[in-house]
């Protein structure tokens, strides 16, 4: 039987989720496989990830690689793996807990049911659905999604949004040796070259709650790649030649 559907979850120091979220996902009424990328985190995420493998045998995989190189860097890293090992529907996931497992099956239906290439988890879709974050962050979030549309062109409300499917036929399209930012730029880079490439996007709206447990790794850095990042995302576009799939 084909591999069907792969959350990956990328992981630096989150002891105090990764066995509650990967429970949660692998108990899901439709059957996912996880794989987790860790960064070496110091806090012992890879060890509780390997005690759990024995438990959920074929369906939790695990990757360590030797320090902390980046959330982009980390889903490149699965995107292949995932590629490899031919499956079907791919998803990004956060281990914090500000993503709903639950709303997998949502993404999954929107690309296998409806037809969609990707599927977006989407905070901005009707409003705002965001719970737990101080009020200047959300704005922040809000209007950076804006700031993205205006500058790309690209018609999706939550560009920065990091809960995703993506049917396989995508990442095989796309060059992922060229995807180059690492945060939040990161997520928009791989919307606009979705985009670009002429697949399908839906938004599937979700609600979005801050992490509880252990630490953000959100950082000024990622800010800043951000905002100058989409300057040189939609520079670079109009010198390349995108073959559309569709
Ligand atoms: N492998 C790997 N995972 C990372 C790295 N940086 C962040 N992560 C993971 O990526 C996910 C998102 O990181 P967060 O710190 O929650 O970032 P965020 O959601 O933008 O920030 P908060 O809202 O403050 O939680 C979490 O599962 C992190 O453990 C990294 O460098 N390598
Ligand atoms: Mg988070």
């Amino acid at each position: 039987m084909p591999n069907e559907r792969l959350v990956i979850i990328p992981t630096y120091n989150e002891k105090e989720n990764i066995e509650a979220i990967l429970r949660k996902v692998l108990l899901l009424p439709v059957e996912f496989h996880v794989l987790v990328v860790d960064d070496g985190s110091p806090d012992g995420t890879a060890e509780i990830v390997t005690r759990l493998q024995s438990e959920f045998p074929e369906k939790l995989h695990l990757e360590q690689r030797s320090g902390k190189l980046g959330l982009g860097t980390a889903y490149i890293h699965g995107f292949k793996y995932a590629i490899h090992h031919q499956y079907d529907y791919v998803f990004e996931m956060d281990a914090d807990f500000s993503h709903n497992p639950e709303d997998l099956v949502r993404l999954y239906k929107a690309c296998s049911e409806e037809g969609n290439d990707m599927a977006v988890g989407s905070r901005y879709v009707n409003g705002v659905n965001v719970v737990n974050w101080p009020m200047g962050r959300v704005l922040m979030s809000y209007f950076a999604g804006k700031y993205v549309q205006l500058i790309t062109g690209m018609p999706i409300n939550d560009p920065t949004a990091g809960f995703k499917c993506y049917k396989r036929k995508v990442l095989e399209t796309l060059n992922l040796d060229k995807i180059k930012f690492v945060g939040y730029a990161f997520q928009i880079e791989m919307k606009f070259e979705t985009w670009k490439h002429g697949f399908s996007i839906k938004e599937e709206t979700i609600i979005f709650t801050d992490r509880t447990k252990g630490q953000s790794k959100m950082s000024i850095g990622i800010f800043q790649e951000a905002l100058f990042g989409v300057l040189e995302i939609k520079a670079k576009s109009l010198f390349k030649h995108y073959k559309l799939v569709n």
